[in-house]
């Protein structure tokens, strides 16, 4: 039976700071006009709907300071993500945090740690979105959400103006990857230095996305028993799939592998904060548009228990005849 209530709490993150294309500051706007929250509501789950953040930085002009873009831009965003989702962690809801580009993660796991420090991450994306700012070829900070947060990578972290406040709060055992296949070289050496749990694309079709997911939760939660963090960036979807994102790689998951990610998660019972990043408006046709929100929602349904199986609201039963 698939009788589950999600109680989610939801809220926009209408930026695009992280990366120099105007777009991903409407991906909460694009869901919400896609119909994210009927389709949620309408299978029976209790949806609360925080609104988007107050994130307009159009008329900041800080442009490239040192090392990245936007440095205090970014961090500023990155601490109103940060309370965001450690208020509604805390409320007991599961959070769903609409991007904006996926320099929002900074906010989103720091936020969930000040609550649930035993959290571990799953990293769907084409890109391994690990560079340190001395790493990353192009300043953009959408590529280096996930090097403020390991511990491991502190000692080579410049000072950064704007994320004073973010201490590391993950080790290299607490991330999966899955979907790469656009990493940098600097990125590849931390992943193996590391030691950080990735599945490429290459392993996705080497052993299978059912074999794939099951390692990956297996690397980052043996016991089975932490809060997850999912961290879906659309471009781990092929471009076919998701065409209007900012850094398309050609290769990517398949629908049904997306959803089967989607579906275990849910199915562990622990999904706790989930972002969703990168959906760029702005980019391609109408139709690329209306693709790419609907699979995305698609996805997001799937992972509050919304399997391809089917599922009734609770209560449901078969109507007698009278
Ligand atoms: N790794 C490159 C490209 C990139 C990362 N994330 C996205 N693109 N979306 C970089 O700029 O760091
Ligand atoms: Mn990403
Ligand atoms: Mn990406």
């Amino acid at each position: 039976t698939d009788d589950k209530v999600a109680k989610i709490g939801l809220f926009g993150v209408p930026f695009s700071k992280g990366q120099q294309r105007d777009g991903t500051e409407k991906g909460p706007g694009a869901l919400r006009k896609g119909g994210l929250l009927k389709t949620l509501t309408s299978i029976g789950h209790d949806v609360l709907d925080y609104g988007d953040l107050p994130l307009d930085f159009s008329d900041d002009k800080e442009g490239q300071t040192g090392v990245a873009k936007n440095p205090k831009t970014v961090g500023h965003a990155s601490k109103m993500i940060a309370d965001k989702v450690s208020e509604v962690v805390k409320s007991g809801r599961t959070c769903l945090a609409l991007g904006g580009d996926h320099s929002m993660a900074i906010g989103t796991i720091y936020g969930q740690h000040q609550v649930q420090p035993d959290q571990v991450v799953l990293w769907i994306d084409a890109h391994a979105d690990i560079n340190t700012p001395l790493t990353s070829g192009s300043g953009n900070m959408h590529g280096m959400p996930l090097s403020f947060l390991v511990k491991e990578l502190d000692p080579y972290l410049p000072k950064i103006p704007g994320f004073e406040f973010v201490k590391p709060c993950l080790t290299a055992k607490d991330i999966a990857y899955i979907g790469l296949r656009d990493v940098d070289p600097g990125e590849r050496y931390i992943i193996e230095k590391l030691g950080i749990t990735a599945f490429s694309m290459q392993e996705v079709d080497k052993y299978g996305i059912n074999e794939v997911m099951t390692r990956a939760l297996k690397a980052i939660d043996p016991e089975g028993k932490r809060p997850i963090h999912l961290s879906f960036d659309v471009d781990s979807l092929d471009p076919s799939l998701a065409p209007s994102t900012g850094t398309p790689v050609l290769g990517g998951l398949s629908l049904r592998e997306g959803l089967y990610i989607a579906e275990e998660v849910a199915d562990t019972g622990r999904l706790s904060v989930i972002d969703v990043a990168e959906v760029n408006p702005s980019l391609g046709s109408e139709q690329d548009v209306e693709t790419t929100v609907r699979n995305t929602i698609e996805f997001i349904t799937k992972c509050f228990g919304n399997r391809r199986q089917g599922a009734y609201p609770p209560g449901y039963h078969i109507p007698l005849p009278t």
